[in-house]
This record gives structure tokens, sequence and C-alpha cells, in this order.
């Protein structure tokens, strides 16, 4: 019998808010098939039987980056052997060779943070790809971005997003709000966006009517209780404005990054409990995502079962996880993925990167 537990459950059948202190004891428990259950509980009451996923093609501009952040791998200083930087040119023949597949609808852009590029290179790729591409939907930059293209432009963080929406973009990626402590910021990733910084991007482009992801990188530096302060904090945003349409849980993959020699990457099992943990803490968000990139299909798979309704998508041309030595492959057949939801009892969801429902199997 376990009383934090029982009281937990009482509190997620009928409907009442988790605390942080429920969050916590649920990070104390060990009883992952009963956590499971209960956040594959919620995620039927909140989002149904539909698996979400969608045809899309991975861009990452440039590896070259300011940041130096401790848990990346795949940024880079301009004179490593590594760098990179996309043409304009390269960054529509990549797009018109994936466009020959009629499904691939949807573009994911996240990039490194350029030493030399003015704002303006931004928008005017975003700009030529739309127009170049009408009927691609384009998610791009991240919160940590878009305060590098405010800094950059001297323009306010309502005036970038303006211009960016107007110019084509349509929703914004979860990525950089890591964990949103600033102590811990400092240690992990210092020259990049505070906390109140990521926050305040978001609920920008939310009162401007653009929906955006958010995210945690969990399983570095971090401790259980700033894991749970952090889903509050997404929770409070979400209260506030009721932009976020989907959370993603990255857990960190130390290979190849300024950390390897100290952590190790973490198990399965916390990977499934932090799934479910993020289910039943955000009890505003619609949608969980199992990032098969991070998570491998197979655990991606058993992730629906413990509070996810969301896989991504094909992933074509993934570069930031992949650098730092994931094992799962490069990019997944969409019949894979629809085979997959299926065989977990499911509704596969073909969807843009509004969540706007395409198709169904
Ligand atoms: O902010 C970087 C993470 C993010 C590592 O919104 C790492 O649908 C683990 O935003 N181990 C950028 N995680 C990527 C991103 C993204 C990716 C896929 C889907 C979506 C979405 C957004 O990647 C970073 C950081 O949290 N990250 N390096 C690493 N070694």
């Amino acid at each position: 019998m376990n009383n934090a537990l029982d009281m937990i459950e009482a509190k997620v059948l009928s409907g009442q808010r988790l605390t942080r202190e429920d969050g916590i004891a649920l990070y104390d428990s060990n009883d992952l098939a009963r956590i499971g259950y209960l956040a594959d509980t919620v995620r039927r009451r909140i989002s149904g039987d539909y698996v979400y996923y969608d045809v899309n093609l991975h861009i990452n501009l440039t590896n070259v980056c300011i940041g130096q952040c401790k848990f990346c791998a795949f940024g880079c200083k301009a004179t490593s052997d590594r760098a990179y930087s996309l043409t304009k040119q390269s960054v529509l023949d990549r797009i018109a060779k994936a466009a020959s597949d009629p499904d691939m609808k949807n573009l994911h852009i996240v990039s490194g943070l350029h030493p030399d590029w003015p704002y303006e290179y931004y928008l005017d790729i975003i700009k030529t790809i739309k127009h170049t591409f009408p009927d691609m939907h384009l998610k791009g930059f991240t919160g940590v971005e878009i305060m590098h293209f405010v800094k950059i432009s001297g323009k306010s963080i309502r005036e970038v997003l303006s211009e960016l929406m107007e110019a084509g973009l349509e929703t914004m990626p979860g990525g950089g709000a890591e964990i949103l402590d600033d102590d811990l910021r400092k240690k992990l990733c210092p020259n990049k966006a505070t906390s109140a910084e990521w926050l305040e991007v978001a609920r920008t482009a939310h009162k401007l009517g653009m929906k955006t992801n958010a995210s945690m990188l969990y399983g570095h530096i971090e401790t259980v209780e700033q894991r749970i302060d952090h889903l509050l904090t997404l929770r409070n945003l979400q209260d506030e404005t009721g932009g976020l349409q989907t959370f993603i849980c990255f857990p960190f993959e130390p290979k190849n990054t300024q950390l390897e020699s100290c952590i190790t990457r973490t198990s399965v099992w916390d990977d499934l409990k932090t799934m479910a943990i993020s289910r039943l803490m955000l009890d505003n968000v619609h949608n969980i995502k199992a990032y098969w990139v991070m998570l491998t299909l197979p655990i991606a798979m058993l992730a629906l079962g413990f509070g996810a309704n969301d896989i991504d998508g094909t992933v074509g041309g993934e570069k930031i996880m992949h650098a730092a030595g994931v094992s799962s492959q490069k990019s997944l057949t969409k019949n894979s993925l629809i085979a997959a939801i299926k065989e977990a009892g499911r509704i596969p969801a073909e969807c843009d990167c509004n969540f706007n429902v395409v198709r169904t199997f």
C-alpha cells in the first residue's frame, strides 16, 4: 500500500489538479505501472485515442552557435571542422527534394545562434520558403533563437514575432526551455535566453495568436524538484494563455557534449516515468509528445501507454540529437509510424504543425 499514491490516484480519478508535492511523490514512487495507468487515464480523458504524427523535414540552417551550451553536441564555433551554414539555395533544394513526397507538408527549422547572420536573413529565408512552397507549414525558431533575433535587431519580441508571422511562420518548436531555472541555466547554458525571456517569447507569441510547443531537457544536473517546478511554470503559462499545443521531454544524450565524462544517459524507467508525470502535471496541455528520435521507436510506442498522444513525425534530416549519438534511425517512413500507432491500439492521425488533422487511418 502506498498512501501518497492512493491519494494521488483519488485526485486524478476525480479530475483534481496535482500539486508540487504530488509531483515529487510520483517521482519518489517506483510503481511505474500504476503511474503509467494514471497517465493513460488522463490521456484518454484529455486527448482521446488519436495519436498525432506529421510527415516532416528538419532543417538546421547552421550549427555555428554563440551559445556553447554544455548539453549540446550540435553547436560549434565558426572555426570548427564541423561548422556548416546552408545557403538559401541549398535550403530550397532540400525542401524541393523532400516535397517530391506529396504528403511532406511540414518544416521544422531550428538552428545555432550564428554570430554574423543579420536578423533580415532569417526573415528572408522564411519569406522565400513560404513564397516558393506556399502549401508548406512552417514551424521554426525556439524562444532562444527569437531572443537572439531581438538582440541583434534591436526590435521588441512582439515586432520580431509579428514580422516572422507576416513572412509565413506558423508555429514555434518547444526547444530552448531546458529547465526554466536561472541558477541552473547559468551553469548549463549561460549565453542564452533566461527563463523569463523564454517565457515572455512564448507568452507574446500566444497573444499574437501563434501556438507554440514547450519542452523539458532532463537527466543532466537538475533535481527532481526542478523538473516539477519546470512543469508547474509551463502549467501556469498555459493557464494564462492556452497557447501551448504539445509538450516534449528530451532525455539528455551526453555523447559528444561537455558533460559526456560525468553524466550517463537516463534509464528507460526514468523516461517512461517522466512522460507519465508530465501528462499528469500538465493537465491543461492537450498533447504530450513521445519523440522517437530520442526514445527509439519501440520505447516511443511504449510511451503511448504512459500518457503520450503525439509521436512527432517522419523527421527527415534531424541533426541536433544525432550529433549527440542517439541510436535511433535518421528518419522513419509514414507507414512505420502508422503501424506502430495501430499496434498500440490507437488511431493514427496525420496532422499539420497546428494539429489540424489531414487524415486518419
Ligand atoms: O533546446 C539539444 C534539445 C532542443 C540535446 O517542438 C538535446 O516539436 C537531449 O527544439 N540531448 C532543440 N536534448 C530541438 C527542438 C525540437 C526538436 C524536436 C521537436 C521539437 C518540437 C523541438 O534540443 C534544445 C535542447 O533541449 N537538445 N541537445 C542533447 N544532447
